[in-house]
């Protein structure tokens, strides 16, 4: 910690290459995609290195006749360690309104921590690699759009994505304005 302007400047802290999820299904979902990435970049800390397309997903788990989520996912250079960059991106959900009443309920915004440079960890508070993105590919196929040589537990996030149950329901989300 710096403690005044004599101090030696220390080394730079390193930077880890952080994969994160977003998601919205309330309200008006490809603004707040498009501001939580700004905000989530807002920060010395973190730099944003590659954007996925956004595609429009339908709902998995949860509360029955949710309406369809946009997703995508980016790619930051971090300082942060995991649970600041995960306080970060609680910090980021709560200003776009996300309420936690119900699990997996209709949400303005969720923004998950998908994997942390090669971080493996099965704390309770953050699980890496995320425990079910192997699983959806509401995360896996905009992230192999994003990057065509991503990986996770070994395998290419392409193939993990084209297994997955939920690949069917995913659609390319043409962008503009969703207020007709
Ligand atoms: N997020 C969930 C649960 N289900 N389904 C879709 N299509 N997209 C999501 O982002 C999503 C979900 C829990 O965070
Ligand atoms: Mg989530
Ligand atoms: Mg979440």
């Amino acid at each position: 910690m710096s403690t005044g302007p004599g101090d030696a400047p220390g080394p730079a802290p390193a930077m880890v290459r952080a994969v994160l999820a977003l998601g919205s299904n309330l309200g008006e979902r490809a603004d707040t995609l498009a501001s939580a990435v700004a905000d989530l970049v807002d920060n010395d800390a973190v730099r944003l290195r590659h954007t996925s397309p956004v595609v429009t997903t339908k709902p998995v788990g949860g509360p029955a006749g949710q309406p369809d989520f946009l997703n995508m996912v980016i790619e930051v250079e971090t300082s942060l360690d995991p649970y600041a960059l995960l306080a970060h991106c609680n910090a980021v959900e709560a200003k776009h309104q996300r309420m936690r009443e119900v699990r997996w309920a209709a949400r303005t915004l969720d923004v998950d921590i998908i994997t942390y440079g090669g971080l493996e960890s099965s704390d309770e508070r953050l699980t890496l690699p995320h425990p079910r993105a192997a699983q959806r590919a509401f995360v896996l196929y905009p992230w192999s759009l994003m990057d065509a040589t991503a990986t996770l537990d070994g395998i290419p996030v392409a193939a993990l994505a084209a297994r997955a149950e939920d690949m069917a329901g995913i659609e390319h989300f043409s962008g503009g304005t969703e207020t007709l």
